[in-house]
């Protein structure tokens, strides 16, 4: 434990990786910071790596109230502990030592409504709420990560400074803004996430039919996806997908890639989007899609038993017969686009089931600005983010991406490619649910027509629920089976 007499700027509690990373990060744009862990060693570890990284101005407490006590009033303490439960027993903790004015600021991936009740019962004492997303992981928390700070606009202003400098910088400011009231800050970090989980299945599913249909080697995938880093699917996802294939496996023969068990992981924060598309009535199928894979790949024995009932009853292999051999060259040129195009709907979704929120709780986000404040920091940092942010500010009332005059040029201009992409998948029985989902969602909106009619027609002839019609105003009933079955 260190003592100091200086009051540090601000206090960071919680110090596994994140918070770790957050304190020194802090320390180091010059803002003296108190830290404090449960566990004592790692506020030992994080002083020792304080002085290992350039004397940082950081001190360390043993002590929930010596921490408390450390801090320059109004006091801000940001918490980065496993969300849940010990965020309540953190603040609890903590907040006995602290006073009217002072602010705690909630790092984790919090459930947004976790947050608005914290929110109202450390009101009670005058203490101030800010639920803030982190985005960036180990690396963004140490060198500048994308921040979704939401709640108390006045513990915002205490801590405006410093979030500023702390956060990661694109030519056009820092990746932090105020979000809106309550809990917009976890939500929309939660949506973030949501739009990684589609990025990322996307993604995997360019490399599956690049690998499985277009027959290419880790080497040319590695290629692959350095090139396309250098256009308009510049991102950090694609980037590190370029690395990842060039790795080489240490135990064994090739590359690590392919010895990685195909079961995919998850913490709860795509889950819950999906769960908000739902309550919300927003059609995101991308994302939804996202996550059933996440499940699906989860049942890694259950599809083993499946590959062999159904190679049993006479399924052949992993790929089924493409008609017309493939043109490897144009096969990769049109991954991309369908890539592009799909990537365009999924974030459509995104945005729209953060402007439904908005409109449900009053946050009044702006669109365009958490596009801004993702360019940079973030996991689903990229450049096409910027055209994101345009787009809203040419209109900020914009339906849907999808027709941003800007994207809907440039998904009709890929369209072609992404149907041969998907219905070549299709044909060599290669799922590609993310793609499919992006297309289908496609195709259902720029629809003038749908067959919604039909379902009417038999939701009426069962249940009476009664329709609509194209031609005069009210409300309809229609005996059906009487009127076809008489003679
Ligand atoms: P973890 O989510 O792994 O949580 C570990 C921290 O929580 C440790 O400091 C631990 O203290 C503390 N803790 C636990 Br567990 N139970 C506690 C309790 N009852 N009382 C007090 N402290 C308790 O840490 P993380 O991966 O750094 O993530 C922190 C937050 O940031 C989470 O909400 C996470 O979802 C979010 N996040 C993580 C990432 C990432 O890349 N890891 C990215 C973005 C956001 P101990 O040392 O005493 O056990």
């Amino acid at each position: 434990m260190e003592a100091s007499t200086v009051l540090s700027r601000i206090g960071l509690a919680g110090l596994a990786v994140m918070g770790q990373n957050l304190a020194l990060n802090v320390a180091e744009k010059g803002f003296p910071i108190s830290v404090y862990n449960r566990s004592t060693s790692k506020v030992d570890e994080t002083i020792e790596r304080a002085k290992q990284e350039g004397n940082l101005p950081l001190t360390g407490h043993h002590s929930p109230r010596d921490f408390v006590l450390s801090l320059q009033r109004p006091r801000s303490v940001i918490i980065l502990v496993k969300a849940g439960s010990p965020v309540d027993q953190t603040i609890s903790n903590l907040s006995q030592f602290m006073e009217s004015g002072d602010c705690i600021i909630d790092g984790g991936n919090e459930w947004y409504e976790n947050t608005e009740r914290r929110m109202r019962e450390v009101a009670d004492r005058g203490i101030l709420y800010l639920g803030m997303g982190v985005s960036g992981g180990e690396e963004g928390a140490r060198y500048g990560p994308s921040l979704m700070p939401g709640g108390s606009y006045d513990a915002y202003l205490n801590i405006k400074d410093i979030v500023e400098k702390v956060a990661a910088q694109v030519e056009d400011g820092p990746c932090v803004t105020y979000i809106g009231e309550g809990g917009s800050g976890n939500f929309v970090k939660m949506v973030h996430n949501g739009i990684e989980y589609g990025d990322m299945q996307l993604i995997s599913e360019a490399y599956d039919v690049l690998k499985v249909v277009g027959g290419l080697s880790n080497s040319e995938l590695a290629d692959i996806f350095a090139e396309w880093n250098r256009g308009e699917l510049e991102s950090f996802l694609i980037e590190i997908t370029a690395d990842i294939f060039r790795v080489k496996d240490e135990h064994g023969d090739g590359e690590l890639v392919d010895k990685i068990l195909d079961k995919t992981g998850m913490k709860g924060t795509g889950k819950w989007t999906v769960q908000q598309a739902a309550e919300l009535s927003v059609a995101a199928p991308t994302i939804a899609a996202s996550l059933d894979c996440r499940y699906l790949s989860g049942l890694k024995e259950e599809r083993e038993a499946a590959a062999k009932v159904l190679e049993d009853a006479g399924m052949r292999g992993d790929v089924l017969k493409v008609s017309g051999g493939i043109d490897k060259k144009r096969l990769i040129d049109d991954v991309r686009q369908a890539l592009y195009a799909s990537k365009i709907c999924s974030y459509a979704q995104g945005m729209n089931l953060l402007r439904a929120k908005s409109i449900e709780k009053g946050w009044n986000l702006n669109l365009g600005e958490l596009a801004r404040i993702w360019k940079g920091g973030c996991i689903i940092r990229a450049v096409f983010l910027d055209r994101i942010k345009k787009a809203y500010q040419r209109n900020p009332q914009l339906a849907s991406l999808v027709v941003d005059p800007d994207f809907a040029k440039e998904m009709v201009q890929r369209q072609e490619a992404w149907r041969r992409v998907v219905g070549l998948a299709i044909q060599a029985g290669i799922s590609t649910p993310g793609m499919c989902a992006s297309l289908a969602y496609f195709d259902t909106y720029r629809r003038a027509r749908l067959p919604a009619n039909l379902v009417q027609a038999q939701r009426d002839l069962f249940g009476a629920h009664t329709y609509e019609r194209i031609d005069r105003p009210g409300s309809f009933h229609t005996e059906w089976t009487k009127l076809a079955r008489q003679k």
